[in-house]
């Protein structure tokens, strides 16, 4: 199933290409706007959650159920956290708002369990069991042991919700050689097709203008480094939480994938590599807080050495 979500994700691209005809018999297939199709999705996804509940168990696995009148229970809806910090632990449902085309994207989450290890960013590999299932309950996808995924490649729903949790902080293997990850994070996404295939059909398995489910377990991240200069892409973003990375000399490049993140002629790796005494190193890779300024201020009081354009 490893592929499935990475081709997935081509699809709408292919789509473009060999949706326009090559003759001027057939019109051009357009897209739906993005605003009428997040209302449909939007009012799919609230309606879910009144009408499901949710069985969680000890590790994680969740079950949805239709509330009917022989299966009563407590509407996922109900859990909504509606504190402004989003921070209520007694209500795990939280929500977060992705503008895209124009359109304020509402992307509810469960958080089922935090997680006690390392957050991702939208930069970074997650290593993730998981299900994928439409409103009907259907599962177009599934993987129950965990898979590594760049979270560059997938949906962005999973971009945006994966940095709300954090992995395992560590792994027991047990006597039958199967591991056990402890407290690892835990949750279940509902992504508007905005987020996720839009137009595309996910192979066929999913259809067009679809709002989907995941289930989730994030049981470990892998830290990228883009651009090699050893310092980390989380580190050179601009915070997990920002939108838009940092690119401090504006050449469109951002700072995680420019060599020269100051445009001074010096690359970041060779500005970092000479500073005595040496920089920090954590599973080696530079300790962005042990960077010094100009100046030579560690922790730095102005921009970093690599950041300073006036510095090399
Ligand atoms: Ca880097
Ligand atoms: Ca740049
Ligand atoms: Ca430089």
């Amino acid at each position: 199933m490893k592929l499935s979500l990475r081709l997935l994700l081509l699809l709408p691209f292919i789509f473009v290409v060999v949706g326009c005809p090559a003759d001027d018999e057939t019109p051009p297939i357009q897209s739906r706007p993005y605003l009428e199709v997040y209302n449909e999705d939007i009012a799919e996804i609230e309606d879910f959650m009144e009408s499901h509940y949710i069985t969680v168990d000890a590790s994680y696995n969740v079950s949805f159920t239709k509330i009917t009148a022989t299966t009563p229970g407590t509407p996922i809806f109900d859990a909504l956290d509606t504190s402004a910090s989003q921070n209520n632990p007694a209500k795990p449902l939280k929500f977060k708002t992705i503008s895209k085309e124009g359109v304020d994207h509402k992307l509810y989450y469960l958080k089922l369990n935090e997680g006690a290890g390392s957050n991702p960013t939208r930069l970074d590999s997650v290593f993730t069991a998981y299900k994928g299932y439409k409103t009907d309950l259907s599962s177009f996808d599934a993987a129950s042991s965990p898979t590594w995924f760049q979270l560059q490649e997938v949906i962005q729903g999973w971009q945006e919700v994966f940095p709300e949790f954090k992995s395992s902080n560590g792994q027991t293997i047990n006597p039958d050689g199967t591991i056990t990850y402890n407290n690892f994070g835990a949750g279940v996404m509902f992504v508007p097709s905005g987020l996720a295939y839009f137009s595309g059909t996910g192979g066929g398995a999913i259809g067009s203008y679809t709002p989907i489910i995941f289930s989730f377990k994030l049981m470990n991240v892998r830290y990228k480094d883009h651009d090699g200069d050893k310092i980390l892409s989380k580190d050179e973003y601009g915070g997990p939480a920002s939108g838009t990375p940092l690119d401090t000399d504006g050449d469109g490049k951002p700072d995680y994938a420019d060599f020269d993140d100051d445009n001074d002629g010096k690359l970041t790796k060779n500005e970092l590599f000479d500073v005595l005494p040496a920089i920090q190193k954590i599973n080696g890779y530079y300790n962005f807080n042990d960077i010094p300024d100009c100046n030579g201020n560690r922790p730095a009081i102005t921009k970093r050495k690599h950041l300073s354009n006036s510095c090399q």
